[in-house]
């Protein structure tokens, strides 16, 4: 299988990014394409386990961030779904891999999956070590890994528990193996300013981790004004027709007992993830 080159160059980080006070009326065809192919996401599994996930050669996009930074809005807000992805309430609850397949109904064509918050306020070491597990497995057994979405609440900035995940995938985030988006989420709440500041310290970020081969794309982001939705768009747009043509793949009977929906816990999509 030939690695196809990356749809855009140069690989540093593109802080470019829509003003996040600018409405664009004029939508790319890029970008609708890019929202047609994402709204036809659908949930395919859960696991509480990486094992429990589907294996194959299906390339999959991970969406991670912080409790809270506004990864279950992103996902809906992407997908133009609003209950594709919501956030587990109920305290002591198995941290779970939500999984949705992209592309056709009968030939789907990539993986997206929404991995636990991280960084919850009441959470102990143990549950950070677990979660630490969490990542190291799903990056080493998730060869088809083909890009990650981080969301990256804009008024914060990268939190230490951020610049650690980036740890964890920047071998293959350099080597342009695993792309890289980063949301400035809720950038519906800065300053015109504060705006160009977050991108600019976001930049100087993803700077330690942009070589030759990377492909590292930030964006201000806001579920609520749909700032930067269409940029996103575009961008996955652009990894799903990089995507290595797929040998094989079938769908392997689900796992039995654990896994399912969340039953029960996704009426409100803005609750507060746990990663108890
Ligand atoms: N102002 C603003 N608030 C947002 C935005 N996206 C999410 N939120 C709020 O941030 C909180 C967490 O959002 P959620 O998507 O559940 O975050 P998650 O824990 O990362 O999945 C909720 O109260 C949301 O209403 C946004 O674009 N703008
Ligand atoms: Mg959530």
């Amino acid at each position: 299988m030939t690695h196809p080159r990356p749809p855009r160059k140069p690989s540093s980080p593109r802080t470019a990014a829509a003003p996040a006070h600018h409405k664009p009326v004029v939508v790319s065809e890029e970008a609708k394409e890019g929202l047609g192919w994402l709204h036809t996401a659908r949930f395919l599994t859960s696991a509480g386990k990486i094992f429990q996930l589907p294996q194959g050669d299906m390339p999959e996009i991970a969406f991670v961030g912080r409790s809270n930074a506004g990864k279950s809005s992103a996902i809906n807000t992407l997908a133009q779904q609003r209950q594709l992805a919501f956030a587990s309430k109920t305290p002591g609850r198995t941290q779970l891999i939500n999984l949705f397949s992209l592309g056709a109904r009968d030939a789907p064509d990539a993986f997206l999956a929404d991995l636990p918050g991280y960084g919850y306020a009441a959470v102990g070491r143990d549950k950070k070590l677990v979660w630490q597990k969490v990542m190291a497995d799903y990056l080493e057994l998730r060869r088809a890994l083909f890009g990650v979405v981080l969301m990256v609440d804009s008024r914060h900035g990268f939190t230490p528990l951020d610049l650690q995940l980036m740890e964890f995938i920047a071998q293959r985030v350099r080597t342009g193996e695993v792309k890289l988006l980063v949301l400035l989420t809720k950038a519906d709440k800065l300053s015109k300013r504060e705006a160009q500041e977050a991108v600019d310290a976001a930049g100087a970020v993803l700077g330690g981790f942009s070589t030759e081969d990377s492909d590292i794309g930030v964006t201000l982001f806001s579920s609520l004004r749909r700032i930067g939705v269409d940029d996103a768009a575009e961008q996955l747009l652009a990894w799903k027709k990089a995507m290595p043509e797929r040998v094989h793949f079938e769908l392997p009977p689900m796992p039995e007992g654990e896994g399912g929906v969340d039953g029960g816990d996704g009426e409100d999509g803005d609750a507060q993830d746990d990663v108890a």
